[in-house]
């Protein structure tokens, strides 16, 4: 190890110790949830995207994710900053902040729900994503739809189905069974306390907010949910998959 190497992975470790990406969550279980590395307590950070906002063209377009990303999830960072000031929720991770949020805690929901929800989001596409799942998710969801297009079905049907804004989720419960289910605004499916029993841990999840398709879909929000299948990177909802089930315990 050099001495460059040997400081970046010390300033990590210190940083890890003060963080502590591995959080309790839910019966006791330490756990490093989808989007720890970039939710550092009362100081949340809008992260970078990791392609241009062109690069999911012709499916989402450079303006949409400029707008969405720049300034829609840069307004649920700050005002989720400054929600969670003067509050418990100062000294909590998102992850801790969605398990513990109550329905009545409007700013910390919204703007906690919306970053959370948005870092997930892009995570979840990429250029040239899409077709039929792979690796593990691939076989859990023959087993539990019966085939990749019957999951589909019911995933657009939540999607195309939630009035007004919100998402669809497929998500992971407590058994490690997969469900798909769909919440209003910002809600998410690890705000336990609201969800109540739809708690689970999402893995996939598409925004149906119109800031997210309008632009370019107008009032055809079915045509939206129809492209984003071009667009999922599946590697990382595999990877979200193993954080659920680690939550879990399975
Ligand atoms: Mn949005």
């Amino acid at each position: 190890m050099d001495k460059r190497t040997f400081l970046k992975t010390g300033v990590l470790a210190t940083a890890a110790a003060f963080v502590n990406p591995f959080r309790m969550i839910s019966n006791n279980q330490s756990i490093e949830i989808g989007v720890a590395e970039l939710m550092l307590p009362g100081n949340f950070q809008l992260p970078a995207l990791a392609y241009k906002f062109d690069a999911l063209e012709p499916h989402i377009d450079k303006m949409t994710m400029e707008i969405h990303h720049d300034r829609h999830h840069a307004g649920y960072v700050n005002n989720l900053n400054k929600a969670v000031d003067g509050t418990p929720y100062l000294n909590m991770g998102i992850e801790q902040i969605l398990g513990s949020v109550k329905a009545s805690d409007t700013a910390v929901r919204n703007n906690g729900g919306g970053h959370y929800n948005h870092t997930l989001f892009w995570k979840l596409m990429k250029p040239n994503g899409g077709g039929t799942p792979s690796g593990r998710i691939a076989d859990f969801i023959n087993a539990k739809f019966g085939s990749f297009d019957k999951m589909k079905e019911q995933f657009n049907a939540a999607a195309t189905s939630r009035f007004g804004s919100g998402w669809a989720w497929l998500c992971v419960n407590k058994k490690g069974d997969l469900y798909i289910t769909s919440t209003p605004n910002q809600d998410n499916p690890l705000m336990k306390k609201i969800v109540k029993k739809d708690y689970g841990f999402p893995i996939l999840g598409i925004d149906v907010w119109e800031h997210a398709y309008y632009l370019k879909y107008q009032n055809k929000r079915g045509d939206y949910v129809g492209a984003f299948w071009n667009v999922i990177n599946w590697e990382e909802v595999n990877t979200q998959y193993d954080m659920a089930m680690k939550m879990f315990g399975k």
